[in-house]
């Protein structure tokens, strides 16, 4: 069950517009720091770092109330569409080095592209304390790393800022794992649309494994691909203090790298974020360091190689 080597390709993505605070656009480098590149190439991958995305703010918008600096964050999201697409048609595996989580407007809409030009359905996993489901009518704050899951589900459709006839996510294939801040016409907005929602409680009452059980069996079942967007508010605060967003009662780090050994043993993911690191914020590289050992986790690394255990 060992996961086959791949050719990753790493890309900085140091935007920190989309969220409320300074701090993000240094995530990049604390990775790096902490060796992503180095773990991942010493469990066989080939690893290519693409250095980071240094996009012009996209001066043919206009600002727009409820969506701060819209110009730069759409300017990162021309730039990771395009970046991810290209990465992915090569046969590569892009993990996106945040970085706030608007980044995933782009990221996640290039793959929607790349999973339609190859004929599978896209599934989203996003690992948050966040929905990220709200649009310039709805968000309390106007951040726009709040909007992410709305903008790629084609609920957000406020500005051109990429092609409006591009592939959209389906909502009802975005699996939200670890959400515990949901505001409150976000909530009625996830509802509608159908979004797959385990929220703290669920993974309290039926525990962490059944729940991967389960989205792992759909995503297979439909032969899909799936990207993994991993805010570093998931974890508790305990774990990883080095993000803007701090929600108390998150996954813990075993709840977590379990999430990663599952995937890994599936071989579907297709393309990873790693999202919200702040630097600035952070004890002594302690969040860097966790957002390195979940993808080695996610890319191979184990503690006996054997499989995971049936359902
Ligand atoms: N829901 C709130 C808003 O829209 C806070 C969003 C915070 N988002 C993140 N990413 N930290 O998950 O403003
Ligand atoms: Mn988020
Ligand atoms: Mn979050
Ligand atoms: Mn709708």
């Amino acid at each position: 069950m060992a996961d086959p080597k791949k050719k990753i390709t790493l890309i900085g993505a140091p935007i920190e517009e989309g969220s409320g605070r300074r701090g993000c656009a240094m995530g990049p480098a604390a990775l790096r720091i902490a060796c992503l590149d180095t773990t991942l190439a010493d469990l066989g991958h080939t690893v290519t770092d693409d250095g980071d995305l240094k996009p012009l703010p996209a001066r043919d918008l206009p600002n727009h109330k409820g969506a701060n600096n819209l110009q730069i964050v759409a300017a990162f999201t021309r730039a990771l569409d395009t970046a991810v697409h290209d990465v992915a048609r090569a046969g590569g595996v892009p993990i996106i080095l945040g970085g706030d989580h608007a980044l995933a407007m782009g990221s996640v809409s290039g793959m929607a592209r790349h999973a339609a030009d190859v004929g599978r359905p896209l599934f989203v996993l996003w690992l948050d304390a966040h929905a990220d489901f709200n649009s310039p009518a709805t968000t309390p704050s106007g951040n726009m790393h709040g909007m992410p899951v709305a903008f790629f589900c084609g609920e957000a459709e406020f500005a051109p800022i990429l092609d409006k006839d591009r592939p959209f996510v389906d909502p009802k294939k975005v699996f939200q794992v670890g959400i515990r801040s949901v505001d409150e016409r976000e909530r009625e907005e996830i509802a509608k649309h159908g979004v797959n929602v385990f929220d703290m409680r669920a993974i309290d009452e039926t525990g962490m494994a059944h729940i991967m059980h389960e989205i792992i069996a759909t995503v297979k079942a439909a032969n899909g691909l799936l990207h993994v967007s991993l805010d570093v508010d998931f974890l508790d605060p305990e774990f990883a203090p080095g993000v803007g967003t701090t929600v108390p009662g998150g996954a813990t780090f075993r709840e977590a790298h379990l999430i990663m050994e599952m995937l890994c043993d599936t071989g579907l993911v297709s393309s990873l974020d790693l999202v919200e690191l702040n630097p600035f914020l952070d004890d002594r590289g302690k969040s860097a360091r966790i957002l390195v050992e979940l993808t080695a986790s996610l890319f191979g690394r184990r503690i006996l190689d054997r499989p995971t255990r049936s359902a």
